[in-house]
């Protein structure tokens, strides 16, 4: 009788238990978790109790990813849990613009035991092409100018890049926290990352953390420039000192293509959440520019950064040994390496190579320091 209850009791729960630090932390879970979250629709949090909770800023990782991206995805939530996230546990989002399978849920759900989960789907009507674009146009000028350019036919990664420029910060899984840290399916963090970046933005009141910057292909934003100065002017509107980031010192005042590489980016999402932000947004997407040419939401991201906020608004991470590929940012202080904490190859650092607009980013922080 003692046996039927206990496979009773054992039958309803699982406990599953982690030991943090020098206490024991407990997370119970229905016994057959896969069940559970098949039964399950989206929005779905799995709230779990982490034991650093009241030392935690309003944060959280986000990621947007397709079902198919699941394995590239563990090896790199393994990289960020173990180089930072094991020790703070910060909420985890995750987004699609179709609904997760039960098996992607419960995969990720499996390898992230220590922070709150929430998987959601997008609006349809947030990734969709709208209603002013001319498809036929459109398709046309793929045909014609982004034949050899990456991903210059692709539909969805357009429908990507508007999505991050104009509605990501504001999904309603997303709407809650202050800050987020985007990571995507396949990048790697190299090193050990011993403070609280989140904690860092806050105390430094940074507003805009990346750690690579980079020039942008230029055919894929050939009227972006133009659109963005012309909004700047109807608007009435000043540029700051950033804006040297990527405003060219000649009489046309024109674009050196610098831009922020919004893969890693780390942002107070307050930037992106104001009135400007919108009628930026709402500006450029009117252009169309989105679908008729490639628009990434780094350069949209960083010209409205470089216009809007000051340089010492924004923060260069260059100790986490990022790899996004091709791309690397790995420290170069020898010191880091002899207490081991990074195992990048520093010779292989993009930041200081001439493709890099790092160094120039640098120079007008510390000018205007
Ligand atoms: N759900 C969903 N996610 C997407 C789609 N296209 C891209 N993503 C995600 O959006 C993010 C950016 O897409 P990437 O393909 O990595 O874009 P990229 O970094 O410019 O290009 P890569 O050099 O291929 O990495 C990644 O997290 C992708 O998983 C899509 O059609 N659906
Ligand atoms: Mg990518």
């Amino acid at each position: 009788m003692l046996g039927l209850l206990h496979l009773f009791l054992v039958s309803l729960t699982i406990l599953v238990r982690r030991s943090v630090g020098t206490t024991e932390h407990q997370i119970i879970l229905p016994l057959d978790f896969k069940s559970y979250i098949e039964s399950q629709k989206l929005p779905l949090i799995l709230n779990r109790d982490s034991p650093t909770k009241d030392e935690l800023e309003n944060a959280t990782f986000v990621v947007l990813c397709r079902n198919e991206d699941l394995y590239d995805l563990l090896e790199t939530i393994q990289s960020i849990q173990d180089r930072f996230n094991s020790k703070y546990s910060y909420d985890w989002v995750f987004l699609n613009d179709v609904p997760f399978t039960s098996h992607f849920i419960y995969s990720v759900a499996n390898f992230i035991t220590n922070s709150t989960l929430k998987f959601g789907q997008i609006d349809p009507h947030e990734w969709d092409i709208p209603s002013w674009i001319n498809q036929t146009y459109m398709h046309q000028l793929w045909d014609e100018n982004y034949q050899d350019t990456p991903y210059g036919t692709s539909e969805s990664y357009r429908l990507m890049c508007r999505y991050f420029s104009g509605f990501l910060h504001n999904h309603p899984l997303i709407q809650p926290y202050q800050y987020y840290w985007r990571i995507e399916p396949g990048v790697k963090y190299y090193c050990d990352i011993d403070y609280d970046v989140f904690r860092h933005m806050r105390e430094n009141d940074l507003l805009y953390g990346f750690t690579i910057s980079m020039f942008e292909y230029r055919d894929t934003i050939p009227s972006l420039w133009s659109h963005f100065k012309q909004f700047m002017q109807n608007t009435n509107r000043e540029y700051g000192d950033l804006i040297r980031f990527v405003m060219n010192d000649d009489d046309e005042n024109s674009y050196n293509l610098c831009h922020f590489w919004s893969n890693s980016e780390i942002a107070n999402l307050d930037i992106f959440r104001g009135r400007v932000y919108k009628e930026y947004f709402e500006y450029l997407d009117q252009t169309g520019g989105f679908f008729y040419e490639r628009w990434g939401d780094a350069p949209v991201h960083s010209l409205f950064v470089s216009s809007f906020l000051e340089p010492e608004d924004v923060w260069w991470f260059g100790d986490m040994g990022y790899y996004h590929g091709p791309y690397l940012q790995c420290p170069q202080d020898s010191k880091i390496f002899e207490l081991g904490k990074c195992s990048c190859n520093p010779t292989k650092d993009f930041s200081f190579g001439y493709y890099s607009c790092t160094e120039h980013f640098l120079k007008i922080r510390n000018h205007f320091k």
